[in-house]
């Protein structure tokens, strides 16, 4: 007779998903100590680096020398940005006043990339003037580009001369037939190439500038825009080339298609993906390579942490009031940098350490192992939505403005996405005023089953419970994972993650 037998605990209670789920956690586990290093600080490169670390981007680059379906150029490079404001050009010399004024003044601006508002290497003097005069005045800054890919492999020399070591090219198909529908036409040799011609020639140049990029040991990310009944389907084609030839890191982004914009798809009503679309591709994708979840689609001219613009404090005017000691800055960006570092080796040595007693740790986590035949499903994923701040369960309901979401599991609490809401509550005490917005924040919240946020009101919390969705505010100032954990534990406890309810949940 099989006895039953007790299960070692499982590996972790929190921070680190299991399986090649696309966390950084998981990234880094099975990554060299000197990749590790290339990407710790890289708010995009890496999941957890995003939680304390900015990037800026500054918009040198006017002119494209292709064109997308999704873009207008009368706004920012939708490749790398989303369309809807203009950015303010500037010439090289601005950008580096401006770059050298937030660092100074913004100690987690690790990255300074250049993105738009057209492509950086169709304006190939003014992207590199900018790239020369910051690796030689800022040398702690880390400099990221992001292309078409077009130009890329005539500049390669000069990307790996200017220690360039994180380029993204935007990749939307491998299959010509697929590029005749997003590019109607490029500019090539002189002259303008349009339909199925053109996009062959994109997607041979991308190819050419990956393979050339990742032979000179630099980093390459690949960006794709979903675009439904266009390259849905084929971005699966596409994830498993660009990892084969060495990609360290695909960022599946929404389409953004909205008339109003005046791009093609825009006025032809060109649907984008829904939330759970998105996550089903990212998914599909994730057996083949490293999937990025926490893009925010920035603008060409942003500043700050992933999710939130600094750029109105940084305006040309105001910069050029500022008395900037870039070497004092230095100091002080180096102690922060220490600082986070510290934080981060301890944030991933609580999540590879086995079960500690005083992490929030349910009794079913060591259980007895019924005989095969008797094996149940430990529990299902559940969506949660969570207000964060640093990597906290640390902002009211009514004041959050996006909204991160995590798959918690068996395996553990993984980042799947992000929702951007509208903030709605001005105080403690009116959270639940502004009930139009109340209600599409539920409604940007669809597929969750919990929200988790520092403190919430009476309204609200009735409001999304009544849409089938948990408020909990009782993690407040508790590690993200550690919190989404806790909660999947209480509801396995409770009988509430039987595989049935989850079909229903994330379809
Ligand atoms: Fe900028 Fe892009 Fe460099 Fe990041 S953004 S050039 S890699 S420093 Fe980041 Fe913004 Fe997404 Fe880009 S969140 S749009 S992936
Ligand atoms: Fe617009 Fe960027 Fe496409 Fe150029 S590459 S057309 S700027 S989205």
């Amino acid at each position: 007779m099989d006895l039953p037998v007790i299960a070692p605990p499982a590996p972790q209670a929190s921070g680190c998903s299991a399986g090649s789920c696309g966390s950084t956690s998981d990234q880094m586990a099975g990554m060299a100590d000197a990749l590790r290093a290339r990407v710790q600080d890289h708010p995009c490169y890496s999941e957890d680096a995003h939680h304390y670390f900015a990037r800026m981007h500054v918009a040198v680059a006017p002119a494209c020398n292709i064109q997308c379906h999704y873009c207008n150029r009368k706004y920012d490079c939708a490749n790398e940005s989303r369309p809807g404001v203009v950015s303010e050009v500037l010439t090289p010399d601005q950008a580096v006043k401006k770059t050298l004024a937030v660092a100074a003044t913004i100690p987690q601006m690790t990255v300074l990339g250049i993105a738009g508002p057209g492509d950086p290497l169709a304006n190939p003097e003014r992207t590199f003037e900018t790239f020369r005069q910051l690796s030689a005045k800022a040398p702690d800054i880390k400099l990221c580009v992001s292309t078409n890919g077009l130009s890329l492999p005539e500049h390669v020399e000069e990307l790996a001369r200017h220690n360039i070591d994180h380029v993204t090219i935007t990749i939307n198909c491998v299959d010509p037939d697929v590029g005749a529908k997003i590019y109607p036409w490029i500019f090539w040799n002189n002259k303008r190439i349009h339909g199925r011609d053109a996009a062959a020639i994109l997607i041979g140049q991308q190819q050419k500038g990956l393979e050339m990029l990742v032979a000179r040991g630099i980093l390459v990310k690949v960006n794709s825009v979903l675009i439904p009944g266009v390259n849905d389907e084929h971005l699966k084609e596409v994830s498993r080339i660009v990892k084969a030839k060495g990609a360290f890191l695909h960022n599946v982004m929404p389409l953004i298609a909205e008339p109003e914009h005046g791009t093609f798809y825009g006025v032809m009503g060109q649907r984008s993906p829904s939330p759970a679309e998105l996550k089903a591709l990212q998914d599909a994708c994730e057996g083949d390579m490293n999937m990025m979840r926490h893009c925010r689609q920035c603008r060409a001219d942003a500043v700050g942490l992933l999710g939130e613009d600094r750029g109105d404090e940084f305006t040309m005017d105001k910069i050029e009031a500022m008395e900037i000691d870039y070497e004092a800055a230095m100091l002080v960006r180096a102690a922060f940098r220490e600082k986070v570092s510290a934080e981060l080796q301890a944030k991933r040595a609580r999540a590879h350490a086995p079960l500690s007693p005083a992490l929030p740790v349910a009794p079913q986590i060591i259980r007895f192992i019924p005989r095969a035949d008797e094996q149940k499903p430990l529990g299902r994923p559940v969506l949660m939505a969570v207000a964060a701040k640093n990597g906290m369960v640390a902002i009211h309901f009514g004041h959050a403005r996006e909204f991160l979401v995590y798959e918690a599991s068996a395996g553990g609490a993984r980042l799947v996405g992000h929702r951007k809401a509208d903030a709605y509550c001005s105080g403690d005490e009116t959270c639940g005023d502004g009930e139009f917005t109340l209600d599409r924040t539920i409604k940007v919240l669809a597929g969750c089953e919990v929200v988790l946020c520092s403190r919430i009101g009476y309204e609200p919390w009735g409001k999304l419970e009544a849409a089938g969705i948990q408020p909990n505010g009782e993690h407040a100032m508790q590690p993200i994972e550690e919190a989404a954990m806790a909660v999947w534990h209480e509801m396995l406890a409770a009988g509430k993650l039987d595989a049935k309810a989850s079909a229903a949940k994330c379809a």
